[in-house]
């Protein structure tokens, strides 16, 4: 006879694989200083996501160029986490990258294992995003430009902005609002397709 606790309704006990999905893939979220990865971040995630943020302080100024972002009171020392599922099945772990130069040491350690790379890029600023795209061009790491759109800042054609930043001709460039979870979500469907082609076209190779 059943317990008097038992429940016929209760979900059947999850052990901890049930939770996982079945393919799981690992993106960076990388670009220069302020660029707003860590908004990107933070607007897909599905889980509350990990921030290392600390105060920009006095001693900063100068160091951090403020250009564009002075509302900006705080900056990543180590990375931020989130995590979005884009099918079933299907999960993105994501890793924002420190954007400040001084970081760079742990960028070996956060592109270990990823499908590819977000490069956000800021048109009042593209030089900035230099450094990240020639960072995956070295490594063969797959990556997409997606340009955040801030208020006011002029919507360059996206084929200008793939020549200024010597592109080659298949990496796809985006336009998107880093606080818009669902212009977010294109970006990164954007990148998976990218990095699925270009692994597809290695294999044959
Ligand atoms: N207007 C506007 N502001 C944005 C947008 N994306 C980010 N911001 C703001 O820009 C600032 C920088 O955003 P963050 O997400 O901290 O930038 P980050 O790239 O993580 O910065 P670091 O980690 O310091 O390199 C914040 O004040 C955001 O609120 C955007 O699309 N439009
Ligand atoms: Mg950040």
């Amino acid at each position: 006879m059943a317990s008097a606790h038992s429940d016929a309704h209760a979900p059947a006990p999850t052990s901890a694989a049930d939770d996982e999905p079945a393919l799981a893939l690992k993106i960076l979220v990388a670009g220069g200083f302020g660029v707003g990865k860590t908004t990107l971040v933070g607007a897909v995630s599905e889980i509350r996501p990990l921030r290392t943020e600390e105060l920009l302080t006095e001693a900063s100024r100068g160091v951090d160029d403020l250009g564009g972002v002075e509302q900006k009171t705080t900056t990543t020392v180590a990375m931020d986490f989130g995590r979005i599922t884009i099918r079933e099945g299907l999960s993105l772990y994501l890793f924002g990258t420190p954007g400040q130069d001084r970081f760079w040491f742990l960028w070996d350690e956060l592109a270990h294992g990823a499908l590819g790379a977000v490069v956000l890029a800021d048109t009042r600023r593209l030089q900035d995003c230099f450094p990240s795209v020639d960072y995956f061009e070295r490594r063969g790491i797959p990556f997409v430009v997606a340009v955040n759109c801030f208020t006011g800042a002029r919507q360059h054609a996206v084929e200008r902005i793939g020549t200024a930043l010597d592109l080659e001709p298949d990496t796809p460039v985006i336009l998107c609002d880093a606080r818009e979870r669902d212009s977010g979500k294109k970006v990164l469907i954007a990148l998976v397709e990218h990095a699925s082609r270009l692994h597809a076209a290695r294999m044959l190779a």
